[in-house]
């Protein structure tokens, strides 16, 4: 790296880095029985996505002033979570789907019952995590452990996933679209925006900023999803494309139509990156991450 501040490049990669050795060091050894479980889990989580969550994890504790190591074990905890989410969505009983990341989905590789598990085990690791991992107060920890278990339980993505899955040729309007992607996908990001945070301190006025960007960014990352399902190639995304439509799912494009998708989408945008005008050139990781999310390719 330069001497000048890293590129938005070069700090992606090193943290896509740090969070890699991180995860590798945290899951199980396949010399630990059960070999195949552990096998499995480390297939599903390492080598692969674009590390998201962590990078807003780390980007926020970066403005709380938090300690880097309480940073990768919530980093870690939420890209556990939401790999978990992906083995199990990917699964016949829910999207049904043979390919994730450029790979055979777990199901595919290994079979239903190893990719059930997986998901079990990668959501207890990531709870594991924080509770033994986490170099934070006792008192913040518990909030932490808290806030993930709200976040990805049934009043955030298992909620959202339950509403998603029940609108299977249903139209909705909206507000209702809206409430299912900010539960369904949108939480776990807020998540790791609140989780980067508490690992450190901020009054309680910039703690409500910070929030807003979180669930802005949250959605925006759905909307940009639902316009990339739409538009990009399965090569592109590593994952089939066009399964939205397919599986005759509602999504922005086919609620708003593409062209007020796209605009909702730089509504968001413009919405996060004012709410974190306050912070000045602190904010800089947040801000870029907020413009990756809107021009990602995939
Ligand atoms: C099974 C409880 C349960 C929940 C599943 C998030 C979710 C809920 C399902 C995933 C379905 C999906 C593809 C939603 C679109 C948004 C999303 C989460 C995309 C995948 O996230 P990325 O793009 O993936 O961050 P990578 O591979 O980069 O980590």
């Amino acid at each position: 790296m330069s001497e000048l501040a890293p590129t938005f490049g070069e700090w992606t990669g090193a943290i896509q880095q740090r969070t890699e050795s991180a995860l590798d060091r945290f899951l199980p050894s396949i010399a630990i029985a059960p070999a195949r479980l552990h096998d499995a889990m480390r297939y599903a989580v390492l080598g692969g996505g674009k590390r998201v969550r962590p990078l807003l994890c780390h980007a926020a504790g970066a403005l709380s002033g938090a300690d880097p190591a309480a940073l990768d074990a919530a980093a870690c905890a939420v890209e556990l979570i939401h790999a978990y989410s992906l083995v199990h969505d990917d699964m016949p009983c829910m999207d049904d789907d043979v390919l994730r990341r450029g790979k055979p989905t777990v199901h595919v590789q290994y079979d239903d019952a190893t990719a059930l598990l997986v998901g079990d085990s990668l959501q207890s690791l990531a709870f594991l995590l924080l509770a033994e991992h986490c170099p934070v107060e006792p008192a913040a920890r518990v909030r932490l452990v808290s806030e993930l278990a709200v976040a990805s339980g049934s009043r955030g993505m298992a909620g959202g996933q339950a509403i998603d899955l029940a609108s299977v040729g249903v139209a909705l309007g909206v507000a209702e679209l809206e409430f299912m992607h900010i539960h369904k996908t949108g939480a776990l990001i807020r998540c790791a925006v609140r989780l980067g945070a508490g690992c450190g301190s901020l009054d309680v006025a910039a703690a409500a900023r910070l929030d807003h960007y979180a669930a802005t960014v949250g959605l925006l990352f759905q909307v940009v999803d639902d316009v990339l399902d739409c538009e990009a190639s399965t090569a592109a995304l590593g994952k089939t494309a066009g399964k939205d439509a397919a599986a005759n799912k509602p999504t922005y494009v086919s609620t708003l139509g593409l062209g007020r998708a796209r605009e909702r989408a730089r509504e968001l945008h413009g919405e996060a990156v004012a709410s974190l005008e306050h912070f000045g050139a602190g904010a800089r990781r947040l801000r870029e991450l907020a413009d990756f999310v809107l021009t990602r390719q995939n």
